[in-house]
């Protein structure tokens, strides 16, 4: 399919660079993850050519700016990052467009980067990787704890999409993991984490305090839609200190917006096409994590959908979505 729309797809400055090295292993593949991840320019653009990615949306790879302990400095390579993505869509207007890094030690200065970046920069939304760590590797803030409402207050005022990435488990935090750490990034933790984070959410009360927001994950819904209707059952019989309003599926349908990213996979997409409405189900790939040719390969064939349901997935929903200015 030609025209497809893409936004779990990343790229490194400097800065964030050597945080991606560990997600190599020993594969060897290093060198090419860096090439890939630095590249804004004609490789990245040839991949999109060859697997009809007519658009990304891109980002910072992850755990990026939330991994930086310090606020000053978060905030310093975050405007460096969104410098970056608004100078490669200036060059490429037509195949590029932007998700904001943010600096989430602070929610007003995170409101006031993403502002700057969506108002000033013309940027589509923000992306964010799981929790922020503040002042030391031990401290993880999530965003469902009060402080953050007046965050979310601007990101429902700018109404823009914030994507919810993975990231790892703090390593001592997650004894669990212990003599296992293949298990803990992308396998299996990454969706833990991102799952865990979401639910937390819906249960916080936060959109019954801001109806409009939309919330993005990848990875065809971090395992959530398979687990959806066994959360609400058995929350009939508990729901300490549940804050939310509705029954907590009511907010993960109402609000949450899932990418194929990373999942190229049959019984996954079909039961993601069972739970949420198919406006709210997007084609991306998770570049350069994931090759845009086995993303596109999967998608142009799966017979899961037809081929109306192909160009919405694959196109009409994130023109939507994001506001895109395209047809
Ligand atoms: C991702 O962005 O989803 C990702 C990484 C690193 C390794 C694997 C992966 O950031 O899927
Ligand atoms: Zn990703």
């Amino acid at each position: 399919m030609d025209g497809k729309i893409a936004f779990e797809e990343h790229f490194a400055i400097e800065d964030t660079l050597e945080q991606a090295r560990s997600f190599a292993g020993d594969s060897g593949i290093w060198d090419e993850f860096t090439q890939q991840l630095l590249d804004l320019g004609g490789q990245r653009l040839g991949h999109m050519d060859a697997t009809g990615i007519e658009m990304a949306l891109l980002s910072l790879n992850a755990p990026g700016v939330q991994r930086i302990l310090d606020a000053r400095e978060a905030l310093r390579v975050a405007q460096k990052a969104n410098e970056a993505m608004a100078e490669a869509v200036a060059k490429h207007p037509k195949r590029y467009a932007a998700l904001a890094a943010l600096p989430m030690h602070n929610p007003d200065v995170a409101a006031r980067e993403l502002e700057r970046c969506v108002q000033q920069l013309g940027f589509k939304g923000a992306l964010v990787n799981g929790f922020q760590q503040v002042g030391n590797e031990d401290n993880a803030k999530y965003y469902d704890l009060p402080e953050y409402r007046s965050f979310w207050a601007t990101v429902s005022k700018l109404d823009v999409p914030f994507y919810l990435h993975p990231r790892m488990q703090i390593a001592s935090q997650a004894r669990n993991y212990d003599g296992h750490p293949w298990l803990m990034s992308a396998p299996w933790g990454f969706a833990l984490e991102t799952s865990i984070h979401s639910l937390r959410l819906c249960g916080s009360g936060l959109f019954d305090d801001f109806p409009n927001l939309r919330i993005c994950i990848g990875h065809l819904g971090e395992n959530i839609p398979f687990g959806l209707w066994r959360i609400d059952a058995r929350m009939r019989f508990s729901r300490r200190e549940y804050r939310g309003k509705r029954p907590l599926g009511d907010y993960f349908r109402d609000h949450f917006h899932i990418t194929t990213s990373g999942n190229f996979n049959d019984p996954a997409f079909r039961c993601t096409l069972d739970v949420l409405d198919h406006d709210k189900i997007y084609f991306s790939a998770d570049y350069p994590f994931e090759k845009m040719e086995d993303a596109a390969t999967w998608y142009d064939a799966t017979q899961v959908i037809d081929e109306a349901q192909r160009r919405k997935i694959g196109r009409d929903n994130a023109i939507k979505l994001f506001n895109l200015d395209l047809k």
